[in-house]
């Protein structure tokens, strides 16, 4: 898979410059000055190309030769003494495959044998890295983070089948949360139900800080202290998931903590449903990510307009940029080695410069081979519904009597993560999202 990783890297280039790809892996990295270690998590663009994972390596990519030259810390005694097993260059060779190995001391001395006449780095910090060996020669820390994205932003067949992996564990681990959910239980257990399913399978890196989030916490969009007690009556959003071999998956699922919707409940609920499975029935090659956000935002004002919350015509309450208020954060991301994975906005793309559209995070059209997530919401943020309550040009838009009703009911968030096909799309996700379907699954 990282061979692959690294010819199609090759082929964005020109061959005939002479010039090589230089790259740093990830460090282990310590809490403040403790020596507790963070897990060790291999740099994303590394691990792309070299399949390592393992700190204190580099990598030099030569363009013209196609040779990967990887570099390896030189361990001592001391090393075997606490941290295990020291590797020789063989079994470096063996192990990853390379066309070279050698001490990462031997940097400079193989730099001066390939001569160079143009180093291409992966940001000006590396690019800084690389000069303190080798000032004379030249640097670009552009070219090669836009190959990178390129490359990335497509997945290959293999890559595609670890993210099919790490979403079938996670339909899992959101089955059995959902399956054994009962009022009292306290939100850290569904972290600890979630992650047992994840590690019994082998997976131990977590894509992201996962929120548990139940009643007014839903509406947090970040909500990790996951300590409330989870009470009757109420909703648990969460969005979690795990990698396997580095590839991310990332869902949202919000259900009743005591297995049933109430009418109020079941309002938003299908209005965010709604919403989400007719932009992902609309993902097929050549969509632009911004229709499908306003298209989610327009549909999810049809169910509050429905439902009484906000009044007035459909176009004006768009036109005034309400669906801002109850939806703030964008449709969803490009997912892979990164839960908000790279090429969101090409060269030359910038944001939208409009309330609730400005935080999507992926603005082009769609390709087959890109994964995105979908995940529309609404949310009842009195931080931002009081304000608005006061301002005359929103005000006229909202039933102030069912808003405050709604003050403290949370956020519903339903996220499934979904590849770009040829001729449509494919959904990885498969936990029940149904109302009916989540009612049998918590009462069965
Ligand atoms: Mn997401």
């Amino acid at each position: 898979m990282h061979h692959q990783h690294r010819n199609k890297l090759y082929s964005l280039f020109s061959q005939t410059q002479q010039s090589i790809i230089f790259l740093e892996g990830a460090k282990v990295m310590y809490r403040y000055q403790t020596d507790y270690e963070f897990a060790f998590r291999q740099e994303s663009n590394f691990w792309y190309v070299s399949g390592v994972n393992e700190p204190d390596c580099a990598a030099i990519l030569d363009i013209d030769s196609k040779e990967f030259h990887l570099f390896v810390p030189k361990r001592d005694a001391q090393y075997a003494v606490w941290h295990g097993y020291v590797k020789s260059l063989d079994q470096y060779h063996t192990e990853y495959a390379p066309d070279h190995v050698h001490y990462i001391d031997e940097l400079p001395e193989v730099i001066k044998k390939i001569q160079p006449s143009m180093v291409f780095c992966v940001d000006p910090a590396s690019e800084k890295q690389f000069r303190s060996h080798q000032p004379e020669i030249p640097t670009n820390s552009e070219a090669l983070i836009e190959a990178l994205t390129d490359a990335r932003v497509i997945k290959t067949e293999d890559e595609l089948v670890c993210l099919r992996e790490a979403s079938q564990v996670n339909n899992e681990a959101y089955e059995r949360v959902i399956r054994h959910w009962k009022p009292g239980m306290y939100e850290y257990q569904a972290k600890a139900i979630f992650t047992e399913v994840q590690m019994s399978h082998g997976l131990q890196q977590d894509a992201y800080n996962g929120i548990y989030a139940s009643g007014p916490n839903s509406a947090i969009l970040h909500y990790v202290s996951n300590t409330r007690k989870t009470q009757d009556g109420e909703l648990f959003l969460i969005d979690a998931g795990f990698e396997y071999k580095g590839y991310a998956s990332d869902f949202s699922r919000t259900f009743p903590v005591n297995g049933r919707f109430t009418s109020d409940q079941a309002g938003v609920y299908d209005a965010v449903l709604t919403a989400q499975k007719q932009v992902i029935e609309a993902i097929k090659p050549g969509v632009r990510m911004e229709d499908l956000h306003m298209m989610a935002a327009r549909t999810m004002m049809e169910g509050l307009l429905r439902m009484g919350i906000i009044k007035g015509s459909l176009d004006d309450i768009m036109e005034a940029n309400i669906f801002a208020l109850f939806f703030p954060h964008g449709l969803g991301h490009f997912l892979g080695l990164d839960t908000h994975d790279v090429g969101g906005y090409p060269k030359g793309v910038e944001r939208i410069d409009r309330p609730g559209i400005f935080y999507l995070r992926a603005r082009r059209e769609l390709e087959a081979g890109m994964v995105i997530t979908i995940e529309p919401g609404i949310y009842f943020v009195p931080a931002v519904l009081e304000p608005a309550l006061q301002d005359p040009t929103k005000r006229m838009f909202l039933n102030a009597e069912k808003v405050h009703q709604f003050m403290g009911f949370g956020g519903i968030r339903i996220e499934d993560d979904i590849v770009v096909t040829e001729n449509g799309y494919e959904n990885l996700t498969h936990i029940a999202k149904e109302r009916d379907e989540i009612e049998r699954l918590m009462n069965s």
